[in-house]
């Protein structure tokens, strides 16, 4: 069997991890202890900072299965110092409110070398996985450089309004601020990473994660190809909301959804995704938490599959359980 998801960093993560103990427990209906599993990951989270090209939602999964994450704060490295960072700050070099660890920085280091050697990020990805193991073959959705803008307002400028980077606007700004629109720079353009598309239309299974529906999941949908691969692939195709109880678990889904006119609520995310039935839809099957068990009619209506069951991953036991639910969904 093969398993393709289509993931964000720390709820995707996280998801993977309870589908990896499911996986190997034999807890997933029809799914073979020996499946394997490509995660398809966002990079429009990416950003150069001081010379370094750093991916932070490639680096969340990386850590998180191979066993090197905080788990804390969900992103970046476990028992991590920050020497560097207050070297710069004392040089007083910008930004200072972006903090690459000791431990982060030998991987950005690295990739960066061999980004600048010739090697597509694709590779250069794979070559780190050989140090860390995670258990998932993991793609970058993209070769090409790909990064999230956040249009926010500004009284100063003419326009009444400012461009950020999407690093500047959750990690600075911590989503403070209305986002008036999301624009993913460079994503029209771009090409999927070698393996993605071959990875959804081959695929036994397809699973969307609880990862964020715009930032996350919606930017590796609009890379070029993707979503038609989706409509295509002969795997059923199922996803799990971020949403639970009408708000984000963690994150800021609620900003991005707002931004792009999605209601927050488990019901209009699986519809905004939609049935592939349906023009440009991609799902055949939803999955919300049991308190939003009022939305499934309303799923249903929409040409979709949908349940309810518990979706906060608590602990590994808890989540291959949602990962269990979801494929009973689609089998
Ligand atoms: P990011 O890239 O680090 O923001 O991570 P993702 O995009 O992969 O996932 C972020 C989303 O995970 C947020 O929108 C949360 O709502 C969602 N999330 C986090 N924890 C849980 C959980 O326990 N259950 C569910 N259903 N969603 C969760
Ligand atoms: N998040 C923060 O809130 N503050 C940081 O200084 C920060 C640094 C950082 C460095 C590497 C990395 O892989 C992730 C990092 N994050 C940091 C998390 C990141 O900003 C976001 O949570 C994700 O991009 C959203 O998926
Ligand atoms: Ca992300």
């Amino acid at each position: 069997d093969s398993i393709t998801v289509l993931s964000g960093g720390v709820g995707g993560a996280r998801f993977l991890q309870g589908l990896l103990h499911g996986i190997a427990h034999g807890r997933l209906p029809g799914v073979s202890p020996d499946a394997t599993v490509t995660v398809v990951a966002n990079t429009a989270d990416d950003l150069w900072l001081h010379g370094l090209k750093v991916c932070p939602d490639l680096d969340t999964v990386m850590y998180t299965l191979g066993g090197g994450i905080d788990a804390e704060r969900g992103w970046g490295r476990q028992d991590e110092t920050w020497s560097a960072k207050d070297e710069l700050a004392a040089y007083g070099v910008e930004p200072t409110w972006f903090g690459l660890g000791d431990r982060d920085l030998a991987t950005h280091l690295v990739r960066t070398q061999m980004l600048d050697a010739g090697y597509p990020l694709s590779a250069v990805t794979e070559a780190l996985c050989r140090r860390w193991q995670p258990g998932v073959r993991l793609l970058p959705m993209t070769d090409d450089r790909v990064e999230t803008h956040i249009a926010i307002a500004d009284v100063d400028s003419p326009s009444g309004r400012r461009v950020v980077h999407f690093q500047e606007y959750w990690v600075r700004l911590r989503a403070a601020v209305p986002a008036d629109a999301v624009i993913v720079v460079g994503l029209e353009t771009c090409s999927p990473a070698p393996g993605v598309l071959d990875a959804v239309t081959g695929a036994d299974l397809v699973l969307l994660p609880p990862s964020n529906p715009v930032v996350s999941v919606g930017t590796i949908l609009g890379v070029p190809g993707v979503r038609d691969a989706l409509r295509a692939t002969s795997a059923p195709v199922v996803g799990l909301s971020p949403i639970v109880g009408g708000t984000h678990v963690h994150g800021m889904a609620h900003q991005m959804l707002t931004s792009i006119g999605v209601e927050v609520s488990a019901g209009a995310v699986g519809r905004h995704y939609g049935a592939r039935t349906s023009a440009d839809g991609v799902l055949d099957g939803w999955l919300v938490d049991e308190r939003d068990a009022d939305q499934v009619a309303g799923v249903r209506e929409a040409g979709l599959a949908c349940a309810a069951a518990p979706l906060i991953m608590s602990d590994l036991d808890a989540t291959a359980a949602m990962a269990a639910a979801a494929i009973g969904l689609v089998t």
